[in-house]
């Protein structure tokens, strides 16, 4: 047949007209032209928020992070590579997908595929049962996705359970990698400081700008070891994740033992100490209490993993080829999502895990690794709110009061808000469980 009828004919000019209907525009869209808010917020940080949205023409779920441009905090040139990563990990199964973007006038929209599992730790202490083999897996697909970043000459350098999510509601694995957060508080931070070090006075009295630093991307040759060294940093953080993830509770930790306060968020010199030896000293401990029934292999791995040593840790190549990767965990049910039920707050956790990874590298860096962009940041006491500043190293040792008059571009950060409510083993109610609130 050569032509249709005109009876077909009207008939797909109809269905045209109706499919153009629904046709997103191709040019000059918003993203308030093509996604709608649902008003669920799935995650707030110091770049803004992620937030839940639907594709009006498609119906399908996002998460949108929303980016505002504010004066003297937002840098665009940050946001670009930001997205530049996440176009360097397209495909990669392990990293959430950017799905596109938009550019407006107050604000860049970062539109990812929904991960319907949350956050990794939320996920775990929901669950009734969390197994070794579920962890085994859940470490292959991060070592998975660090062997990806750092074979493209990208360190994370942030690496916390925070950004991992889960993909499914019904499972903790698979995760992806999030947050390439380029664009937080302190991209004050320039990095075309002269990055030289200075030495502590006191022995963790400074620490280095990895602290506040996210994301670094080197596509230099890495002739300094930079790169190296950075991606170290990110299997260091992995170790600190499979701990957590075996047994709910953190590898470093202080407590002097008295009724000091330290806990519910006061100061005490003696668990401060105690906490940054414990980290320095890379003391890992794996209690028989919550470590009795967990498989030597995995102990092996965390043993090549929390290694004080950079050059000594595994590589995320190499623990793709460990053998408690390769042949997985036991079917045995860990203590991990009764223990996270029992911490006061999962938040902490998290960024005590962050807070305590960059502890460690402040005292790696402090044995003379290459840094770049070195900033001295004084460990504040614990009532001060802080201010981390990018100004010459000279301004470095300006008192806690003289470094927030200073006029150059900065970011106020409450470390001890951040980095004292955590739970340690020591102080995890180990009696009861009251508040089990397990879903599945
Ligand atoms: O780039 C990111 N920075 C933070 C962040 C959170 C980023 C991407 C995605 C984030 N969160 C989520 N993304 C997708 N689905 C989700 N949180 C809960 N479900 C999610």
């Amino acid at each position: 047949m050569l032509g249709n009828s005109s009876s077909q004919i009207a008939e797909i000019m109809k269905e045209r007209r109706r499919k153009k209907k629904k046709r997103a525009p191709l040019v000059g869209s918003t993203f308030a032209d093509l996604y709608k808010l649902t008003g669920e917020t799935l995650g707030e940080g110091s770049y803004g928020k992620v937030e839940n949205c639907v594709n009006i023409y498609t119906g399908i779920e996002y998460a949108v992070k929303i980016i505002e441009k504010i004066p003297g905090l937002f840098s665009r040139s940050k946001m670009l590579k930001e997205i530049e990563i996440y176009h360097l990990c397209r495909g990669q199964q392990n990293i959430i997908q950017l799905i596109e973007f938009f550019e407006e006038t107050s604000c860049f929209f970062l539109v990812f595929e929904k991960m319907l599992g949350g956050p990794l730790l939320d996920h775990i202490q929901r669950r009734v049962c969390f197994t070794e083999a579920e962890a085994s897996r859940v470490i292959q697909d991060l070592a998975g996705a660090l062997s990806h970043l750092h074979g493209q000459g990208i360190a994370h350098r942030d690496l916390k359970p925070d950004n991992v999510l889960c993909v499914n509601s019904n499972s903790p694995c698979p995760v992806k990698l999030c947050d390439f957060d380029l664009c937080s508080a302190p991209v004050s931070i320039d990095t075309s400081c002269t990055p030289t070090l200075l030495s502590p006075v006191g022995s963790l009295e400074y620490m280095a700008p990895e602290v506040v630093d996210t994301f670094l991307i080197d596509y230099d040759d890495d002739d300094d070891g930079t790169l190296s060294y950075n991606k170290k940093c990110d299997l260091w953080s992995l170790g600190v994740i499979m701990y957590i993830l075996l047994c709910g509770y953190s590898p470093f930790a202080g407590n002097c033992g008295s009724d000091c306060g330290w806990d519910r968020g006061e100061s005490c010199t003696d668990c401060q100490e105690r906490l940054f030896t414990s980290i320095r000293e890379g003391s890992l401990v794996f209690p028989d209490q919550h470590w009795a029934a967990i498989s030597p292999q995995a102990k092996d791995l965390i043993g090549r993993l929390l290694v004080k040593d950079s050059e000594a840790r595994l590589d995320a190549n190499q623990v793709l080829g460990h053998p408690w990767i390769l042949h997985g965990g036991n079917s045995n049910s860990l203590m991990t999502p009764s223990n996270l039920r029992r911490q006061t707050s999962l938040k902490d956790l998290e960024d005590f895990a962050s807070r305590a990874m960059a502890v460690n590298r402040a005292v790696e860096d402090e044995v003379g690794k290459v840094v770049t962009a070195s900033l001295a940041i004084r460990v504040p006491l614990k009532s001060e709110t802080w201010s981390i500043d990018c100004s010459p190293l000279s301004c470095s040792s300006l008192s806690p009061a003289e470094q927030m008059s200073s006029k150059r571009r900065r970011s106020r950060v409450n470390f001890w808000d951040k980095m004292n409510k955590f739970c340690s083993i020591d102080e995890l109610d180990l009696e009861s469980d009251f508040f089990s609130k397990a879903i599945t």
